[in-house]
């Protein structure tokens, strides 16, 4: 299968400790891929769906204590502690590599390993980066090749000697004790183990598109974000890409397929989708910052997913998708909250019970029948607003950076940062409530830096001076903006309509962007005022758009304690100038307050 000495001898030695039963190398043909998911039907591992109503569609179900991401058992392990920085796991190389070991070993047995080769970035593009993932699990292998481009083209990329990213996962017993997500910046390689999840097995993803990616992106002079893209057509037919980081599961997916509200998509307006999670960032010969989405398809939240708040997905997801831990119905359709359509009379869950509308357990909360944090996996070349430039290998130029998170107080609909600098500021000091996506107490707010706290592969500080660095050598830096769809009222509804609406704010973003539209210097920023919205068509409850812009110096500058006992962790590595920005900012609010 290939002639690199390297990748052969690694798979053998990785072979030697799991001891699987035989070896298949995945060439991406479309053959190969059907006899694997027969194989996987046959098992129970994977469940065919109705190919009349969902053609090409299966469905999996992952075990009860592996449904979202486990940052607690992900580990950055380095030489020395300190390059990990305060906000990452660690451990020792060494004593990772054994511990895992203990794990992997003999535990694919009775097992097949698949050897996937794999490209993030158009094959061959300088921009693109190699791994191989060696799994256990047919399920991953049919994932890995919707998100990212696999196969005999890949390996005839990496020649005889080429660099690649070596991934390895392995189920074993799928137990929380014996799950370990562990990354080795230094030597180019992953190790996970215990776990069946997406962002704990699509290697490429999470693992390697970023934590890795970021430690190397530091080294070559470029950024790893975990950002959408997304292309905005003025009705001139001339379009300006925006990159924009939300934490997980905050509407990144939804932001990237948007379709503008009916009055503006009739002035001409478009949105075009370049991906939904991850952004790789070079400047470019022009000194602009030009982004590229590494991946090929989407692994996208189900819940809330439907023909009103993303018809986009709800097209894209029609045919050749894998449902995970969604309901599936007597029909082998699936269905999932807030989706389309009102819940079947029964089902099967997503823990593999009978299920019925209504049913509560014993202490009497609602079952639900999807998880929360379900997901789609779908290619995204199925994607009804897919941008032409997706596969282009030099990317989309980028004029605006948003950063956002949920906040039920506290942070505007929209924002824009007085500079670069500041701009890093806003992204270093972002705060969200947690979500589904990862285990942990739902609804606290934590701070949450460019979306990247769980996802940075080295000291967060050095993350921060680099953010910096990029933006003194670009000629022209994107501008900066803060986004909030999820400000609450009293009744802690959410004030702002969000999905489709969002478009208002994106294209007074846009317009700022070309100095189109006016705005009020404020504290924290400059913020839109009312009249410079486009409302058109919209009805908000009377007093929530001022509710929504509005700045309140005395809550802010409570938050600013809580940046700054985060900002503590950093110690030295803190790079000034994000010390002099929360000082100027204290400043600005300390002038505003009521209470001075
Ligand atoms: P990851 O894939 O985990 O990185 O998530 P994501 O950032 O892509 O989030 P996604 O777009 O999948 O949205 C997550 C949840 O937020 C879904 O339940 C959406 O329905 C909901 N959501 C997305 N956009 C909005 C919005 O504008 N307003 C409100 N209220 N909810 C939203
Ligand atoms: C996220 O949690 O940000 C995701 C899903 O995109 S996962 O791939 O599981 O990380
Ligand atoms: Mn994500």
């Amino acid at each position: 299968m290939t002639e690199h000495r390297k990748l052969k001898r690694w798979v053998d030695e990785m072979a030697g400790m799991c001891r699987p039963d035989d070896i298949i190398w995945v060439d991406g043909s479309a053959g190969q891929k059907e006899s694997l998911k027969r194989e996987a039907f046959e098992t129970g591992e994977i469940i065919e769906l109705n190919q009349e109503k969902l053609p090409g569609c299966v469905y999996h179900r992952t075990a009860l204590n592996d449904v979202a991401r486990t940052e607690n058992l992900t580990f950055i392990c380095t030489k020395k502690k300190i390059d990990a920085g305060p906000t990452n796991n660690w451990m020792l190389p060494k004593a990772a590599y054994a511990k895992a070991a203990s794990i992997f070993k003999d535990s694919m047995v009775g097992r097949k390993m698949y050897v996937i080769p794999f490209s993030m970035g158009p094959v061959e593009s300088p921009f693109s980066k190699i791994g191989v993932e060696l799994t256990d699990s047919i399920y991953v292998v049919l994932n890995m090749s919707i998100m990212v481009k696999v196969g005999a083209d890949v390996l005839k990329a990496l020649g005889r000697d080429g660099e690649f990213t070596k991934c390895l996962h392995g189920q074993a017993e799928r137990e929380i004790e014996k799950r370990l997500i562990l990354h080795f910046p230094e030597d180019n390689a992953i190790w996970s183990v215990g776990s069946g999840y997406g962002g704990n097995v699509l290697l490429g993803k999470k693992c390697m598109g970023l934590r890795i990616a970021s430690h190397i992106a530091k080294e070559e002079g470029w950024m790893a974000e975990h950002m959408l893209v997304l292309g905005i057509e003025k009705p001139d037919g001339i379009i300006d890409y925006i990159a924009a980081a939300f934490p997980s599961a905050c509407g990144k997916t939804n932001l990237a397929m948007l379709v503008p509200p009916k009055g503006l998509e009739t002035k001409g307006y478009k949105i075009w989708t370049v991906g939904d999670d991850i952004a790789w960032m070079r400047i470019d010969s022009d000194g602009a910052l030009w982004a590229i989405n590494p991946e090929t398809g989407f692994f996208g939240v189900t819940p809330g997913t439907n023909s009103k708040t993303n018809p986009n997905a709800v097209k894209t997801i029609a045919r050749n998708t894998i449902y995970t831990n969604v309901l599936l119905k007597p029909d082998k359709t699936v269905w999932w909250e807030d989706g389309d359509g009102d819940p079947p009379l029964s089902g099967i869950d997503w823990k593999g019970n009978a299920w019925q509308p209504g049913m509560r357990d014993k202490e009497g909360k609602i079952i639900k029948g999807a998880h929360p944090n379900a997901r789609f996996t779908a290619p995204i070349n199925q994607c009804p607003s897919i941008s032409h430039r997706v596969e282009h290998h030099h990317g989309v130029p980028i004029s605006a950076i948003i950063f956002g998170g949920r906040r039920a107080h506290l942070a505007p609909l929209v924002y824009e940062a007085l500079n670069w600098q500041h701009g890093v500021y806003v992204g270093a000091s972002m705060a969200s409530e947690r979500t589904a996506a990862q285990y942990g107490k739902l609804g606290e707010v934590r701070r949450d830096p460019m979306a990247m706290l769980p996802f940075c592969g080295y000291h967060m500080g050095n993350y921060f001076s680099h953010w910096l660095k990029m933006g003194k050598r670009m000629k022209k830096c994107p501008r900066v903006f803060h986004v909030n769809w999820f400000k609450q009222d009293k009744k802690g509804g959410f004030l702002w309509p969000g999905f489709g609406e969002n478009f208002r704010v994106l294209e007074w973003i846009i317009d700022r962007c070309n100095d189109k539209v006016g705005a009020v210097e404020t504290p924290i920023g400059y913020l839109p005022r009312a009249k410079d919205l486009n409302m058109t068509g919209l009805d908000l409850p009377k007093g929530a758009l001022k509710e929504l812009l509005k700045i309140d110096a005395d809550e802010w500058l409570d938050d600013l304690k809580d940046q700054a006992e985060f900002f503590k962790k950093f110690g030295r590595k803190l790079p000034k100038e994000l010390k002099n920005e929360h000082a100027s900012l204290k400043k600005r609010l300390t002038k505003r307050s009521k209470k001075c």
